[in-house]
């Protein structure tokens, strides 16, 4: 077979690429951010993609394995989230999950391919009786071989600590939104809760996990600037979990967008590819809403940079491609887990 250099002739680049750095003093701009998503998708996802090989392994994807460990009954009132105990019951109550099954469910990830286990608890934050039990869960993990994180809510002063001793490589607390648009989304806490839970976590020495939802029905400008918002952290976060929201029937969400997706999976494409172009190093995760991305959609979103997706056939409350699928769809983009 002739060589492809051969057969189709390379163009050479007909300018340098431009500057992808800041202008202001290492901080992005929402003005910066925003002329970012408004590129014309091709010139967008080629200098994400460019950005992407200065700093990853091209065709690898970091997998990483959800379980709930406490489900529902959640104080808090997140417009999104099935969980919320005041959007009447949309999922079923289930207490903290003992040790032999989350160390039987971290197993089985581990056997399918997955490199973190990541446990969730529906919490507004957990009580010290809460934690301790987690803290064996995660130590349980840890010996597996697994790089563990938890998501379990606001943390106090010294939780974090804790957690970090008993081996947490992770810790997941989402900033959600733009600050602008977060009180349309969620009453109970403040911006500011959710940024004083990071600060302890990194101050702990825990690599932080944290990103957001889009389709909310926030605006370009307000993707933006959560993106900003993340980007500006410092240092920004190791991984960045980029959701599309589920739409679960029931959540006040779904009542306001009528189950009808509020972004294009174009959009949704863009807002990966300036997450990799403002946080170079970071894991961007395609997260939640990849079943109804498809294929061709999650494709893109590899080419514009996500180099993670949440791996098992569920969320936390809600499906995720089956492992078998997003095996075929490795094999087909040639995509190699790391
Ligand atoms: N209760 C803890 C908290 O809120 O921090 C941890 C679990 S909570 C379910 C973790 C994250 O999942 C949320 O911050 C949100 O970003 C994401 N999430 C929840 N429901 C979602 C949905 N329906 N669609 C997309 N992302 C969702
Ligand atoms: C994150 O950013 N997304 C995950 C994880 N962190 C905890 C959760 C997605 C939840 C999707 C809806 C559900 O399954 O309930
Ligand atoms: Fe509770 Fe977390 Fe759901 Fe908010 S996102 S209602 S804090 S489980």
């Amino acid at each position: 077979m002739p060589s492809l250099e051969r057969t189709i002739p390379i163009q050479p680049q007909s300018s340098p690429p431009p500057e992808l750095r800041p202008v202001g003093g290492g901080r992005w701009a929402v003005d910066e951010v925003e002329a970012l998503f408004a590129l014309p998708f091709a010139d967008l996802l080629f200098r994400a993609q460019q950005v992407h090989r200065q700093h990853h392994a091209a065709n690898t994807v970091q997998l990483s394995t959800l379980l709930s460990i406490k489900t529902g009954g959640c104080a808090e009132d997140c417009g999104y989230c099935s969980q919320a105990k005041r959007h009447g019951a949309v999922v079923e109550e289930t207490p903290l999950l003992d040790l032999a099954t989350v160390r039987t469910t971290a197993a089985a990830a581990k056997a399918q391919g997955a490199t973190r286990f990541c446990m969730g608890a529906a919490w507004r934050g957990p009580k010290q009786r809460d934690l301790e039990p987690v803290l064996e869960m995660v130590r349980e993990v840890k010996a597996l071989g697994l790089e563990t994180c938890c998501t379990l809510g606001m943390l106090k002063e010294g939780q974090a600590e804790q957690l970090r001793d008993a081996g947490l490589d992770y810790y997941n607390h989402n900033l959600d939104t733009a600050p602008e648009y977060y009180g349309e989304v969620i009453t109970t806490r403040q911006y500011q809760d959710r940024l004083d839970t990071l600060q302890r976590v990194r101050s702990a020495g825990i690599n932080v996990c944290c990103g957001g939802i889009v389709g909310m029905g926030e605006s370009r400008r307000q993707r933006a600037a959560l993106v900003a918002e993340l980007a500006n952290m410092e240092p920004y976060p190791e991984s960045v979990p980029i959701n599309n929201l589920v739409q679960v029937e029931g959540t006040p969400l779904h009542e306001r967008l009528g189950g009808v997706a509020a972004l294009d999976a174009f959009e949704f494409v863009r807002t990966i590819a300036v997450a990799r172009i403002t946080m170079p190093k970071a894991l961007v995760r395609l997260s939640a809403g990849r079943r109804e991305l498809g294929d061709a959609g999650q494709a893109l979103c590899f080419l514009a940079g996500a180099n993670s997706i949440f791996y098992g056939d569920r969320l936390l409350t809600t499906g995720n491609p089956d492992v078998d699928a997003d095996q075929a769809l490795f094999a087909a983009l040639g995509i190699v887990p790391a």
